[in-house]
């Protein structure tokens, strides 16, 4: 994955954190002052599924009082994937050379953001990653650790990625890199649009590179996992698993 740094990185050009919302109310004014306070040069657009407890508002109210915020207000909840996608076109719109992946609770500590930038110089694609030796989780129940560490061993192994941590959603692309992915046929949704992201910068040769992060379990608002999440990635990882298999058997490039 790393190529060592014998490949010649262009300059990173200015970023934009992307901050997918539903019913984030509490914690989208404290998220957003921290991101602001850890990496001041970089923009914000809070990407709002027309979040019933009034979260879009929030975001309103925070963009009006400050430049580098925008909001993206979408007609309702399609899902993460379909709010990142449409945030990534926004952003490649605007002329943003770096794409940063980041949720609204707390999750994902705006402070380590420096550091995913800073390894995104020598890099395609930065991963925050959870399972990788100086990478932590805080608070994190014992079943969805184990849900989680399954769910990048089971991609590990079926779609042969080298990553570690394959569900996170701590990350930094070059928009070069999102050219690449071809997202127009990504349609997948929660863990397993992440894991679609991985892999297809993995099959289209990309330089992902992992980047420890402390994961903290969020202390308000609900969480939007369900069963249905899980199942979509275990079912699709399994499928691609088997298609990529079949293709090598007979000769084929990847679809
Ligand atoms: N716009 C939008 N954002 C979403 C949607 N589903 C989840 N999000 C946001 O995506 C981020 C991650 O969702 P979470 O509910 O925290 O999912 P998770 O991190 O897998 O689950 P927990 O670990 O339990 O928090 C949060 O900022 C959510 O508000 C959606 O359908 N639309
Ligand atoms: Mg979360």
């Amino acid at each position: 994955m790393n190529d060592g740094g014998q490949r010649r990185y262009g300059p990173l050009g200015k970023a934009l954190v992307i901050i997918p919302t539903y019913n984030e109310a509490e914690n989208i004014r404290p998220i957003v002052s921290r991101v602001r306070a850890a990496v001041p040069e970089a923009d914000i657009l809070i990407a709002d599924d027309n979040s019933p407890d009034g979260t879009g508002k929030l975001a309103d109210e925070l963009a009006a009082g400050d430049g580098q915020v925008q909001v993206l207000h979408r007609k309702g909840k399609e899902g993460l994937g379909a709010a990142y996608l449409a945030g990534f076109r926004w952003g490649m719109e605007h002329g943003y050379g770096v794409l940063v992946e980041m949720d609204a609770d707390g999750s994902h500590q705006p402070e380590e953001l420096p550091r995913l930038l800073t390894a995104l110089k020598s890099a395609d694609l930065v991963l925050g990653s959870r399972w990788m030796p100086g990478g932590r989780i805080v608070n994190w129940p014992k079943n969805r650790e184990f849900l989680s560490r399954g769910a990048s061993t089971y991609s590990r192994l079926l779609l042969g990625v080298p990553i570690r941590d394959v569900t996170g959603g701590f990350r930094a692309f070059r928009a070069e890199t999102l050219e690449g992915l071809g997202l127009a046929a990504v349609s997948s949704q929660g863990y397993c649009f992440q894991i679609d992201l991985a892999r297809r910068a993995v099959e289209a040769g990309f330089t992902v590179v992992e980047v420890p992060i402390t994961f903290v379990e969020r202390e308000v608002g609900d969480s939007k996992m369900s069963k249905d999440i899980v199942v979509e990635a275990l079912w699709k990882v399994t499928a691609w698993g088997v298609e990529s298999r079949a293709n090598r058997f007979l000769g084929r490039k990847p679809s």
